[in-house]
């Protein structure tokens, strides 16, 4: 109850809220390709909150689609300032499934990204497969209507759900993010490998663009780099950041 009305605070004054960025990084080129959000809440008094906390709590409340629409709001904001700064990058923003059952959600993704002036190819909703297949046709008709937006959609911890082929392959996403869990046990486990490799084979022949997360050592990005993964994510590259701290990052990167 008491977290409940604090996040409903920081929301209304906006203190405590705060997004941190993590590179998603170009397999070929080495170079940024993008990053992705990842909601902070520093609480007044118990310090950091971690979103597996307060996220649920949001949800329960009835306060997600006020969090989400703070969440893309303060992207949207930082792509432009980035833009000022003569940095364009793109932004993956991760959405929950009660954030897609909001009957409101796309025209609010169009007012907030008109009213910020940021093209919509710099942002990208992040949807994991397991809340994709909690209803797959809701997921297909609001995917669907977001995709006219202009934004691209990717598939978040892939693998984890059950998604069928047809499915995914009359979803309108650009990319899919394989789940860390298979990435870890790449080195030491060769079904993982094997995995690993089918979902790129499989993601490719349907035009997906493939992201790894979770890279951790060189031996990883080594065979992921072998199979033929677009984009890899993690520890090994740069934790989530905050965005003064990614700009430095990106530009000294260049
Ligand atoms: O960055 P971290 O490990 O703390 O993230 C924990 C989880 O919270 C991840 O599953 C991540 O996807 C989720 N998360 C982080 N930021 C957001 C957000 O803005 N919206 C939603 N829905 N989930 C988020
Ligand atoms: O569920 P989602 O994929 O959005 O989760 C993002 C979370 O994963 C973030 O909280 C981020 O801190 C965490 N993360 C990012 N890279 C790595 C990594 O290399 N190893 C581990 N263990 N976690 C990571
Ligand atoms: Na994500
Ligand atoms: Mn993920």
């Amino acid at each position: 109850v008491e977290l409940q009305r604090d996040l409903r605070t920081a929301l209304e004054t906006g203190q405590g809220l705060s997004l941190h960025y993590q590179p998603k990084i170009d397999s070929a080129s080495g170079q940024i390709a993008g990053v992705e959000a990842l909601l902070r809440w520093q609480h007044p008094q118990r310090g950091a909150v971690s979103p597996v906390v307060f996220i649920p709590v949001a949800e329960r409340f009835g306060l997600i689609g006020a969090l989400g629409q703070w969440v893309i709001d303060e992207a949207a904001r930082q792509i432009q300032a980035w833009r000022g700064a003569g940095l364009s990058m793109r932004v993956a923003i991760n959405v929950s499934v009660h954030q897609l059952r909001q009957p409101d959600l796309v025209d609010r993704v169009g007012e907030i990204l008109a009213r910020h002036g940021v093209p919509p190819d710099l942002i990208t909703f992040e949807l994991t497969e397991s809340a994709a297949m909690e209803d797959p046709s809701a997921t297909l008709r609001i995917f669907e209507r977001l995709a006219v937006t202009g934004v691209a959609l990717s598939i978040d911890d892939f693998g984890t759900g059950y998604s069928s082929l047809s499915y995914l392959r009359k979803l309108p996403a650009s990319q899919i993010k394989i789940d860390r869990s298979f990435v870890q046990d790449l080195g030491s486990q060769s079904d993982a490998r094997a995995i690993v490799k089918a979902v790129i084979k499989l993601s490719h022949a349907l035009g997906l663009e493939v992201v790894a997360e979770g890279v951790e050592t060189v031996a990883q990005q080594d065979i992921l780099k072998q199979l033929g993964c677009d984009q890899m994510q993690g520890f090994l590259f740069a934790r989530p950041m905050p965005a003064t701290h990614l700009q430095l990052w990106a530009l000294s990167d260049e």
